[in-house]
């Protein structure tokens, strides 16, 4: 299937860096500015308030559910059968790029664009959508807002998390105004695709023009509360202390020897991402450190070894340190499989535009993963520049790679949306 239409790739560039500018800082560890629009913060509220404007200027109807996922439709011609969706979100981590999420959003309302431009009303509605707190950077469970929607986060437990400092998930997005009242149960739309950045090196290595998403990896998230006793730092000797700080280096270097150990194949990923000292005083020998742990492996019952034998080694380092050490697990997802019928979508529409692609598993987590639960869902990747660093500002992905996935994305999109059934 050939597409006639093709996006605006100037426009959808621009739109990137006009959004990458709501929340920017200058990044001098990496050179460059860089986005921090944490989820719920006041630069999540004004990057919101910038893409519901965008949104309705193309003529979309908007709504907002109560854990602040945003809904766009777009009216189709038999607007009664089920709509095809897609998106992905705008919250960013800390030390993010302009392209992490945000290409997915402002690349399906560049699809819409370009229909309006050319007079297109497909048969299906078309929805275009951003989920809240998709990163888990700042409330600690990653694709929150799209867990809620397709039911596998209850909203009480949502609105109940916490950031660091305290603060709730509830009275953050009011405080934001985007605290909806559309109810969180999204009706399984037709289908669901999301473009996204690969946010790794394969692509741009392999020199091909888009990936194919055939699935996401398992992920495990813990939270690490180590406990020991807070001591002098010049008068108690070495032999006298529990200290938390040893115990979590030696977790921090275990992982990196369980990756290196070939005990699991050569695709575990783990990540010491936190590591709060506590009091955090140059002279006190510290009682308490609160760490993270990121695992990830393309194969869930690998990932599941691998998370006990970190438990035994946790219970290992706690008598040897005299320490206590308790896990609490946070986010948890098994490797996902996207749905064949679109995978061939996203391969066929690459071929028919003459975009060399390959087929890829995503090391991320993503909002597809959570909608595949409930429809037919697949992902279009966009290869990065820079071995496609991500979660770092110099993340970078190239006008035409971007305007490859969109396009690609664009005749997926109306492709689902000329389909028979419900
Ligand atoms: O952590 C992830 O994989 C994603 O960036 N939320
Ligand atoms: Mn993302
Ligand atoms: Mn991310």
């Amino acid at each position: 299937m050939s597409s006639t239409l093709s996006i605006d790739g100037d426009r959808l560039y621009r739109s990137l860096e006009a959004l990458g500018r709501i929340g920017a800082y200058r990044d001098d560890d990496a050179g460059v500015d860089g986005v921090c629009r944490l989820a719920f913060s006041a630069a999540d509220g004004e990057g919101r308030r910038h893409v519901v404007a965008a949104m309705k200027a193309a003529g979309l109807s908007v709504t907002v559910d109560g854990i602040g996922n945003v809904y766009a439709r777009r009216a189709g011609r038999e607007d009664a059968l089920g709509p095809v969706m897609a998106g992905s979100h705008i919250d960013s981590v800390a030390t993010a790029g302009r392209f992490d999420g945000c290409l997915g959003v402002l690349g399906a309302l560049e699809v819409v664009r370009t229909l309006n431009d050319a007079g297109v009303i497909t048969r299906r509605p078309l929805v275009v959508a951003f989920f809240s707190e998709e990163e888990g950077a700042r409330f600690g469970t990653d694709m929150l807002g799209s867990a809620v929607a397709t039911g596998r986060v209850p909203l009480e437990r949502a609105y109940g998390l916490t950031d660091r400092d305290g603060a709730v998930v509830r009275d953050e997005l009011e405080a934001i105004g985007f605290l909806g009242d559309a109810p969180v149960e999204l009706p399984p739309p037709h289908a669901y695709v999301e473009c996204h950045i690969e946010q790794g090196p394969t692509l741009r290595a392999a020199g091909v023009d888009v990936g194919v998403v055939t699935g996401v990896q398992a992920i495990s998230w813990q939270e690490l509360t180590i406990v020991g006793k807070s001591a002098h730092a010049g008068t108690t000797p070495m032999e006298l202390r529990a200290d938390p700080g040893v115990a979590a280096s030696r977790v921090q270097l275990e992982l990196r020897a369980m990756v290196r150990s070939g005990r699991f194949g050569d695709a575990l990923r783990a990540t010491m991402g936190v590591t709060v000292f506590e009091p955090g005083l140059v002279n006190v020998v510290p009682n308490r450190v609160r760490a993270t742990v990121d695992l990830r492996h393309p194969d869930d019952a690998v990932l599941v070894r691998a998370e006990a034998e970190l438990r035994r080694f946790l219970d290992r380092v706690a008598l040897e340190e005299r320490v206590t050490i308790t896990a609490r697990q946070t986010a948890r997802t098994p490797d996902v499989a996207f749905a064949p019928a679109v995978i061939e979508r996203v391969a066929a529409a690459a071929t028919a535009r003459g975009l060399t692609h390959q087929r890829i598993v995503s090391g991320a987590g993503h909002d597809c993963q959570e909608m595949a639960r409930v429809c037919p869902a697949a992902m279009v990747f966009v290869p990065g520049e820079r071995d496609g660093i991500s979660h770092n500002p110099r993340e970078l992905s190239t006008l035409e790679q971007c305007e490859n996935g969109v396009n690609v994305l664009l005749d997926v999109l109306v492709g689902l949306a000329e389909e028979e059934g419900p």
